[in-house]
Parts: C-alpha cells; sequence; structure tokens
C-alpha cells in the first residue's frame, strides 16, 4: 500500500473557487490518495461544501479545513500592522510556514499556491528524496541579484519560488520555523520586496533541494521556455481568470487546462463570471505582452547591473 499524499493549500474564501481547480486537477492526475489540509481565514461553509462535492467525481481525496486566527497568530508580525512592500498580498501568505505547527505528526508535505493548475502525477513530486535537505524547491527563471544583495543573501544561492515547497516537516519543526520566518520578516521587512518567498529565501540560504523546472512551470518560465513534461503550472502574474474562457494565446501556456479543471467544479459559474470584457480581455493580452518583455529585457538589466557593480 502506498502511502497518503499530504497537500497544503492556503485560502481565504475569495479563493475557495481556485483551491477547487488545483483539488480537481491533482486528483485526475494521480491514482495515490490525497490528504488536504486547506489552511484559511473565515471559508464559509458553503464554499467548504462545494470543495467536498469534489469527491463525486474523484474519489482519491480527503480534505480538513484549518482554521487560522489570523488576529491572534499574526499580531506580532510586523507585516500585519504596516504593509508597505511593492508586492503586498495578505497576510495568509505566511500560512505556509505555520504547518509544523499545526500538524506536527506528518513527516513529508507538499505545500502549494492554489493559483496552479496539476497536469502530471504529484507524486512524481512528493517521492523525490530530499536527501537529508529540509526543502525542495526550484529556482526562478527570474534571476533576483538586486533582491540577493539586499538580504544579505550568499551570491551561490539559487532563489527559488516559494510557491511550490517540498517539505521535511520535521526538520521544519525542529528549525523552529514559524518562529524563525516571523523573526526573519522582522529583520528585513524595511526590504522585502516578495514578503514569504524572500524570507524562504533568507531562511534557506544555498541550502535546500534545487527541483526541476516542470514542478513550477511559473509565468516567467513559461515565456523562456517551452516544456512539454510540465508537472505543476503555476499562474504566477496574470491569473488564467483574468481572461475569457476560450481566449487562444500563446503568451499563457495551458489556459485550456485550467479552464477545463475550472468546469469540473462546483464554482465554474463563479470563476466565469469574473472573465473580463471583450475589451478587457484584450488589455489583459496586452499587459501580458509588456509582462513578457520586462521579462526579457529585466534579467538582460539585472546582469548588466551585477556588471557595473561589481567590476
Ligand atoms: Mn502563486
Amino acid at each position: 500500500m502506498s502511502e497518503n499524499i499530504p497537500i497544503f493549500l492556503s485560502s481565504g474564501n475569495d479563493f475557495c473557487p481556485f483551491v477547487a481547480t488545483a483539488i480537481a486537477s491533482i486528483c485526475d492526475t494521480t491514482s495515490s490518495f490525497v490528504d488536504f489540509y486547506v489552511i484559511g481565514t473565515g471559508i464559509t461553509d458553503e464554499n467548504k461544501s462545494k470543495i467536498e462535492n469534489l469527491r463525486k467525481k474523484f474519489q482519491n481525496f480527503s480534505v480538513e479545513f484549518i482554521e487560522i486566527d489570523e488576529d491572534e497568530v499574526y499580531k506580532d508580525l510586523e507585516y500585519y500592522n504596516s504593509v508597505t512592500y511593492i508586492n503586498s498580498p495578505p497576510v495568509a501568505t505566511y500560512n505556509r510556514f505555520l504547518i509544523p505547527q499545526l500538524k506536527p505528526e506528518l513527516k513529508k508535505v507538499l505545500y502549494l499556491d492554489s493559483d496552479i493548475v496539476v497536469l502530471g502525477d504529484i507524486k512524481q513530486l512528493f517521492d523525490i528524496d530530499l536527501e537529508g535537505y529540509a526543502l525542495g524547491a526550484v529556482p526562478t527563471v527570474w534571476p533576483n541579484l538586486l533582491i540577493k544583495k539586499e538580504l544579505s543573501i550568499s551570491d551561490e544561492h539559487k532563489y527559488f519560488g516559494a510557491g511550490v515547497m517540498l517539505i521535511d516537516n520535521q526538520k521544519w519543526g525542529q528549525m523552529n520555523i514559524t518562529k524563525l520566518a516571523f523573526e526573519t520578516e522582522k529583520k528585513y521587512r524595511d526590504k522585502l520586496l516578495m514578503a514569504d518567498q524572500d524570507v524562504a529565501n533568507i531562511m534557506f540560504d544555498n541550502n535546500y533541494k534545487i527541483l526541476p523546472h516542470r514542478f513550477n512551470y511559473d509565468m516567467h518560465t513559461a515565456f523562456n521556455f517551452n516544456n512539454d513534461d510540465v508537472v505543476i503550472r503555476h499562474f504566477s502574474g496574470v491569473k488564467p481568470w483574468k481572461l475569457m474562457e476560450g481566449t487562444k494565446t500563446n503568451l499563457m501556456p495551458n489556459i485550456e487546462d485550467y479552464w477545463r479543471y475550472a468546469r469540473m467544479t462546483d464554482f465554474y459559474e463563479i470563476i466565469k463570471s469574473m472573465s473580463p470584457s471583450a475589451a478587457e480581455n484584450a488589455h489583459q493580452l496586452r499587459q501580458l505582452q509588456v509582462l513578457k518583455m520586462e521579462c526579457t529585457r529585466g534579467i538582460s538589466r539585472s546582469v548588466k547591473f551585477k556588471k557595473e557593480t561589481h567590476v
């Protein structure tokens, strides 16, 4: 008998449609049994039922909702009171660092962002040997040289995305990761650009298992590399639900896969109702084109900056 795969997702009530879509895609592409833990604040019973209704289609999962009292848990997080980051996600983005406190008994777990669609068996990722590391993650294509310098991260470190993490939960517990994350946030809060992701990169400076980018195939990766072996398509940047269903564009690979799984959920009508007008859709596509150009230029600009400042 193979072991269950524990997967943590984080969600507020408004993110439930995307959590359901992610769960549908995971269950559809694996024959393993998956235990989902949805960490969130204020998820309504109605939305919980809609997520649980996926059991009509998939029998290979369980789901537990873990309510977080944000006012209590995050009261000492400076970020909670003074959000000044360029990129300011809700405080719940720190929920991923609560995992070892919430479920200390679990050994190896996955944390996944909810803006994803899974296209290959998640067991491929879960079964990777961490070889003694406490974390497995995927380096970003965007080199983030400026961020590394600001955060006193070593030159050797490859900046990784925090949206997909393979976690040795016992090691995270020993590291007291929850406390360490809050302390790190406090120490660097004036310099953080990417919130929890910067915090994770400081904590695991040059000390994590590097995973192939098919496990966190994000917007920047998609702009730069074709990959027909993608396991986790991560819609960082522009979200698929911000484009109309049926939009044909090579700027957002797998958008049709996203809608295919959205249709399997009880949230389909809600996700569809978020669709923009035709004019707004065209505007979003132009924005994507601009982002793609900025990504390419941004990379060369960062490299140039490094040469200029280190010579
Ligand atoms: Mn994300």
